[in-house]
């Protein structure tokens, strides 16, 4: 496409999309002109790759999850259809600013965080593999709520991105399918009727995956609650005006807001409900395609695999058995088996509130045949395996990971360290009666989003050096290593980085008003607010080193900015806590005339997709600090080191993995191990025990305490200064004292910018392996067994 083709495309989507005219035209009637005229680029390619899907007979994958955090779309789509430069050319000669239309596009955040930016860029990724794939959720109409401070405080606003047109959708009418809940169970012979007493109708709205140079697009479903019967008009002629909107009111809720909560699993209906509601339309979707292509129902296994992220959409085993017995008449311990051959688990945390348990009566009295059935696959597992040992109802709580674990083929973890905890932990029990059922895939991210386009700077860097293969070959990086030994690539290197720093000083000056030193450590930690994640174990520090300053404050600094971003789920009262804490510290030290140009903290609110793809460009430091053995994987720390920032962190998760692939000469590691943490919570008193060995952190601790940070009110961080001293459940005291040496280390070897410069090359260099095209190559040879198909030739760019 060249310039003046774009520029008629948008002028045509301008005038007969959108009729507008450019004289009047605003940055959203632009941004919506451009996406229209990008997106005609997609379909064509889109159609083409759906027609190769149904003429091979390829398996597909579906792919199965309650969130999917895409964030923006309009820039990855122009990326991957290398129309970047004809839309710059385009927008140009119409004297329009193209960041300002970026920046105008609202994230969609039908997602927490790391489960749902994982499944994100498993289907770009999926796309640019041409693996045939479509991913189902629901169309949240509130995403993730905003993140406001008020006096340092979280407020939670809703999240409206759909009160604007979406432009990447398409609305299908035609794909509704009834889904009912509650009533009553017939049994006739080896099949039952069940009769719900409530019904709504689930609509598809498909927004189009288009992969790298556009060789491969899949389909994103997402589900809208629709009410059966609309308005009651009756009602209305009665005067009963609000009862009359009422059936449709409540069938909406269904698909009205995203549970803002990740990691804890509070059991309320509604969630249920939401998680059936998906779940049951998808695979009806399924089951309806699969039907119209094929007619034996035993070929299910090879033709399509199922995958459920995380436990959410767990009912799929007991609703497929379903209508493959109720609604199909297959024998039940048959349907069984084709359930299992084509489903499949991946579990994403070992937090044990975090592990989905349905209140039995609940559970019967929304899906009362669903019940009947997890009873009687729980009885054949438990004959099967020959032991009552385990089961998936217990103590009237139906337990979700069981059951997905029983029902699926494979199960799978999310790193090497994380899927050995759960063979030893979780689910000892089932790995020994299924030995070969675990297996491993680590995580990744999508390289297009998390370097190409959003670190323009480091991309062409790369190019210039290796060609431009790494970006669907990302090992290719490793090319980049010879290049390292040379000083002017180091230094382009290093100056690439300083631009985005700039960049972000700029931005933050900006956007938060405060100045901070492009030439400092950025030391970044953006992740959800969670007691394991340890942002106040960075708090600690950043206090303690704060009071060093003071102490001295003419010594040569090495200055510092502390970056935080990150939300806290609206109930956890620690993690708010913790928000404030962060807020008030930024006060006191930002405004110490001694020490400020040494060290200073911002956090901006509302971290998302978008702050993130600004933020770690910009890095030096990643922040991977959690308790080791609770952070399943973790995503950002790939993204990070991908981007040329160095890693301080813990033997958690993917961490041990980076750490083995940049090498531990350019990791700063840190704390105990899993093993050892265990072992130390034995000790009663080990926080006291950490506490009187390190007076660093007993004088950061008594500065919270006497209320330094909060002199209005002194006792506001008791709660958190108990809970440090007397439980520490996450052992923060006890890896403060080696947390506080491996940051003195980062000082050390940031103050030689060259050494620095070849270590953050070498973690680029290194990071290749961590690319989500790896993992999902990872799935399909072990988990889905399925194969790409041919893609379609490169997109004319
Ligand atoms: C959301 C809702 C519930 Cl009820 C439970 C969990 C979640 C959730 O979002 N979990 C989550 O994000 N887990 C994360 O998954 C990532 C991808 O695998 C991991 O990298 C990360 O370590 C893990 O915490």
């Amino acid at each position: 496409m060249t310039p003046a083709q774009m520029k008629d495309a948008i002028l045509h989507h301008l005038v007969y999309t959108l009729g507008k005219d450019a004289a009047h035209a605003q940055t959203y009637d632009w941004r919506m002109a451009l996406s229209f005229a990008v997106r005609d680029k997609i379909v064509d390619r889109w159609f083409e790759a759906t027609r190769r899907t149904y003429a091979g007979q390829h398996k597909r994958v579906y792919y199965l999850s309650m969130e999917f955090l895409i964030g923006r779309l309009l820039k990855d789509a122009i990326i991957n259809m290398r129309l970047e430069e004809a839309a710059i050319d385009a927008l140009q000669e119409l004297k329009v600013d193209y960041q300002a239309i970026l920046e105008d596009e609202p994230d969609a955040a039908l997602g927490n965080g790391g489960l749902g930016r994982l499944a994100a860029c498993f289907m770009e990724s999926m796309s640019t593999i041409g693996c045939p794939a479509m991913g189902y959720g629901i169309r949240y109409e509130n995403g993730l709520f905003r993140q406001r401070f008020e006096n340092g405080r979280q407020v939670e606003e809703p999240e409206d991105w759909l009160s604007q047109r979406h432009a990447w959708e398409f609305e299908r009418p035609e794909v509704s399918i009834d889904i009912g809940f509650g009533g009553h169970v017939q049994e006739i012979g080896k099949r039952a009727n069940w009769y719900p007493s409530e019904m709504l109708i689930a609509m598809g709205h498909d927004t189009p995956i288009i992969g790298w140079r556009g060789r491969w697009g899949n389909t994103l479903r997402l589900w809208e609650a629709r009410p059966m019967h609309g308005f009651d008009l009756q009602r209305f002629n009665r005067g009963d005006y609000a009862a009359a909107a009422e059936p449709e009111a409540l069938a909406r809720t269904l698909s009205r807001v995203l549970y803002p909560d990740d990691t804890t699993e509070q059991g309320k209906e509604l969630r249920l409900k939401q998680e059936f509601f998906f779940t049951s339309a998808s695979l009806r979707d399924i089951l309806r395609r699969f039907e119209s292509e094929y007619d034996d129902l035993r070929l299910l296994p090879k033709k399509a695999a199922i995958q459920m992220n995380d436990t959410h959409p767990a009912i799929a085993g007991p609703e497929l058995v379903r209508l493959l017995v109720d609604e199909r008449g297959i024998d039940f311990e048959e349907a069984v088996g084709i359930a299992r051959n084509t489903l499949s688990y991946t579990n994403h945390t070992l937090l044990p509130e975090a592990l989905e348990r349905w209140d039995e009566g609940l559970m019967g009295r929304l899906l009362p045949r669903h019940l009947q059935l997890i009873f009687r696959i729980n009885e054949l597992h438990m004959k099967d395996v020959g032991t009552r040992k385990v089961t998936a109802v217990d103590d009237g709580h139906v337990k979700m990971g069981e059951l997905s674990f029983i029902m699926a083929h494979r199960v799978n973890g999310v790193s090497a360290l994380h899927t050995e905890l759960m063979k030893s932990t979780v689910f000892k029990d089932l790995h020994e009666l299924h030995p070969n059922r675990i297996v491993n895939e680590t995580n990744g991210v999508t390289p297009r989003r998390w370097l190409l386009s959003c670190n323009p700077r480091l991309s062409t860097l790369i190019t210039d050096a290796i060609g431009d293969d790494w970006v669907d070959d990302l090992e290719q990086l490793e090319k980049l290593e010879p290049h390292i030994d040379d000083a002017a690539f180091l230094e382009s290197y290093a100056a690439a980085k300083r631009q985005n720093k700039n960049d972000l000083a700029n931005w933050i000056a900006e956007k938060l008003e405060v100045g901070i030193d492009p030439e400092a450590i950025f030391d970044v930690q953006i992740k959800r607010i969670h007691e394991y994640k340890r942002q106040h174990l960075n708090l600690l520090e950043t206090i303690a080193h704060w009071l060093e300053i003071r102490d001295n404050p003419n010594q040569g600094w090495v200055p510092r900015v502390k970056i935080f971003g990150g939300k806290a789920a609206p109930g956890y009262v620690f993690a708010k806590e913790i928000v404030r804490l962060t807020n008030d510290v930024a006060k006191v030290l930002n405004s110490d005339p001694l020490t400020s140009r040494y060290l200073k903290v911002v956090y901006p609110p509302n971290y998302n997709v978008s702050l993130a793809e600004k933020l770690i460009p910009a890095s030096d430091l990643s922040e991977q600090i959690s308790t080791a053995g609770k952070e399943a994987s973790g995503t950002g720390n790939m993204k990070f080191a991908l981007n040329g920032a160095l890693t301080i962190g813990t033997l958690d998760g993917a961490n041990v993995e980076i750490r083995e692939h940049v090498k531990p000469e350019n990791f700063f590691l840190f704390g105990m191990t899993a093993d050892e943490v265990m072992e130390r919570r034995r000790i009663g008193g080990h926080a006291g025990q950490a506490i009187a060995a390190d007076p660093r952190l007993a004088r950061a601790i008594e500065a919270i305490r006497a209320g330094r940070f909060s002199p209005d009110d002194p006792g506001r961080y008791h709660g958190i200064v108990d809970n440090l001293v007397h439980h520490d459940y996450f052992v923060v005291c006890s890896d403060f004292t080696d947390y506080w040496r491996a940051q003195r280390e980062v000082d050390t070897a940031f103050a030689a910018p060259k050494d620095w410069a070849r270590m953050a090359a070498f973690n680029t260099a290194r990071s290749g392996w961590f690319s989500s095209d790896r993992t999902i190559r990872g799935y399909m040879a072990d988990v889905w067994h399925a194969e790409a198909a041919p893609t379609v030739e490169d997109a004319a760019g």
